[in-house]
């Protein structure tokens, strides 16, 4: 077994040339404008708004994912509804909801994405359902057509937490992002994210007419000198966030073209272990999620790559937000996410893993499932 000589994250965020990032914020001191919708985040959108294929007038960027989450729940009108959701992510998606006052209901997953099924979440709709939250986990696309398809039945709003699903195209290359599915998508930059502007959040939406409200919104509700709309937050991406997402999206591509390298790294070495796969669903492979047979070869893997190997994976996502002080109503009501959340780990990667680390973790862990 290999015991590396660094702890081996289970993420590294990507950062650009050093020289780069400062000729930008010889712009950012030239321009005495650090926050309050400057000049950079403005450009910052428009190169967003070619990226995605999506109008500038239908995007607007936060300080963080969760901020955008709850504005873009309270614009869409959530409050003191039913929202349906899964338990299968990480908190923010329900946070966000229960922030502004909505209810989340916890529909199962699908066993094959781990994304919110739309039949279950059928099930549960009732004239209190305001909207349905599915999570496009690890980057793995939900039944897209489906919740379409259940938003035009019931009438209620489809939200697609896009947290992890930055350059995850919809439909295949070339139909343009994910974003553009449902009412509205958010995406996060935060540095666990394969994109990052340090801290940050993008929404992407159908209707152009919320950007207004959504501008207001994340500037306290301030509307010019001397009214104020609504009760809103102070959730604006600053220059110097703005500057490192402009920064980090010139290397999207290579980004993402070097984690399919390390999936197929682990792929090669893990294909035949036995207990073990490799959730095979993400497009932009933001995480390689593992399934282990039970609980009990999991709990090993991820405790002994620790201990003998000073590999740090993550049980994302584990507890199940159901076993969560705030949702411990719903605890017992999907049990196909209680079994998956069970049994899942994420192995490390990120830009600058090199592919030769990456099949000595995988040979650690198939080592090490050869001994339980
Ligand atoms: N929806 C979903 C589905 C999400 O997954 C998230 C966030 C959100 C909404 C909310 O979006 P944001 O408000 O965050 O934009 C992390 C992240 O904090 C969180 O953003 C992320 N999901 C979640 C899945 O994971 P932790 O507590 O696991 O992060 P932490 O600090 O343990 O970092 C993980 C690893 O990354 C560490 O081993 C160290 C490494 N790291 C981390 C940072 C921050 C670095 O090397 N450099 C860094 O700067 O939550």
């Amino acid at each position: 077994m290999r015991k590396f000589d660094k702890p081996i994250l289970v993420t590294r965020p990507y950062l650009p040339p050093l020289e780069e990032f400062k000729r930008g914020l010889e712009d950012v001191w030239a321009n005495q404008w650090l926050t309050n919708n400057g000049p950079i985040l403005q450009r910052f959108q428009k190169e967003l708004s070619r990226y995605l294929g999506v109008s500038e007038t239908n995007l607007a960027l936060f300080n963080n994912g969760t901020l955008a989450l709850e504005l873009g729940y309270y614009a869409m009108g959530l409050s003191g509804g039913d929202v349906i959701t899964t338990p299968f992510t990480f908190v923010a998606t329900s946070h966000a909801l229960k922030r502004i006052g909505a209810n989340p209901v916890f529909a199962d997953i699908d066993p094959d994405t781990m994304c919110l099924s739309p039949k279950a979440a059928e099930r549960l709709i009732t004239p209190r359902t305001k909207a349905i939250v599915p999570v496009h986990v690890y980057g793995n696309v939900c039944d897209v057509e489906g919740f379409e398809k259940l938003g035009a039945k019931y009438g209620v709003k489809i939200i697609y937490d896009a947290a992890h699903a930055f350059g995850v195209e919809c439909g295949g290359v070339g139909h343009g992002s994910i974003g553009r599915c449902g009412d509205m998508s958010m995406f996060s930059f935060h540095p666990t994210k394969l994109f990052h502007s340090c801290e940050g959040g993008l929404l992407v939406f159908r209707d152009a007419v919320i950007q207004e409200k959504l501008y207001e919104l994340r500037n306290f509700a301030i509307h010019g000198e001397l009214s104020c709309t609504d009760v809103g937050s102070n959730a604006k991406m600053n220059e110097l966030q703005a500057l490192m997402g402009l920064e980090c999206l010139k290397k999207i591509d290579e980004l993402l073209n070097y984690r399919q390298k390390i999936y197929a790294a682990y792929l090669e070495v893990l294909f035949d272990c036995p207990y073990v796969s490799l959730v095979p669903y993400s497009r932009n492979k933001a995480y390689v999620p593992v399934l282990f047979k039970d609980n009990g070869i999991r709990e090993r893997v991820y405790a002994e790559l620790k201990e003998k190997c000073n590999v740090f994976s993550r049980r994302y996502f584990y507890p199940l937000l159901t076993d969560f002080a705030p949702y411990v109503y719903a605890k017992g009501t999907c049990p196909i996410a209680e079994d998956l959340a069970a049994r899942v780990l994420t192995l490390p990667t990120y830009y600058g893993l090199s592919i030769e680390d990456v099949k000595s973790i995988a040979e650690n862990v198939k080592e090490i499932v050869a001994g339980c």
